[in-house]
């Protein structure tokens, strides 16, 4: 069925006074569906990874996404890259004396069932030298026990 014919059938229907919301419910959650990448290997799953071209004048730049453990068992973390960066970091957004200060992660440690999440304005991954080599770019992940894990990984334009 394709969405036209599932609206019409929801238009259709006899839910009169739930039509409106529940038609707005429906394509909020077609397009958020539509929107979130998700990959997986090995127990992790990684959604929403992107990462945004520098500002004019800087090369370093940041990637924001979510990784979360599927596994049974605890997973750690133990550094990323990127094909398109000359090295690559997660940064922690730490508090020292009222002021927000950047430091590296050395190990990300997800028990089973736990998501780590970078967004803006806090942890994140940081990208310095930053170059697309226009072969696209990806990530790729180092996890204790697990073999290495790439992922291609959409540039976003700063606005
Ligand atoms: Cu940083």
């Amino acid at each position: 069925m394709d969405i036209f014919s599932f609206l019409r059938l929801i238009l259709q229907s006899k839910l009169t006074i739930m039509r409106p919301k529940y038609v707005l419910f429906v394509l909020v959650a077609l397009v958020a569906c539509k929107k979130k990448q998700s990959y997986t290997d090995q127990n992790l799953v990684f959604e929403n990874w992107r990462i945004y071209k520098p500002f004019a004048t800087a090369q370093a730049t940041v990637a924001y996404g979510e990784i979360k453990n599927i596994g049974s068992q605890a997973i750690k973390i133990q550094s990323i890259q990127c094909n398109c960066a000359k090295s690559t970091f997660f940064h922690q957004m730490i508090e020292e004396n009222g002021k927000l200060r950047m430091q590296t992660w050395n190990e990300i440690l997800l028990a089973p069932s736990q998501k780590v999440i970078l967004e803006p304005g806090k942890n994140h991954v940081m990208l310095f030298d930053f170059a697309e080599t226009g072969q696209g770019c990806e990530l790729t992940i180092k996890a204790e026990g697990l073999s290495q894990i790439s992922f291609k990984t959409p540039v976003i334009e700063r606005e």
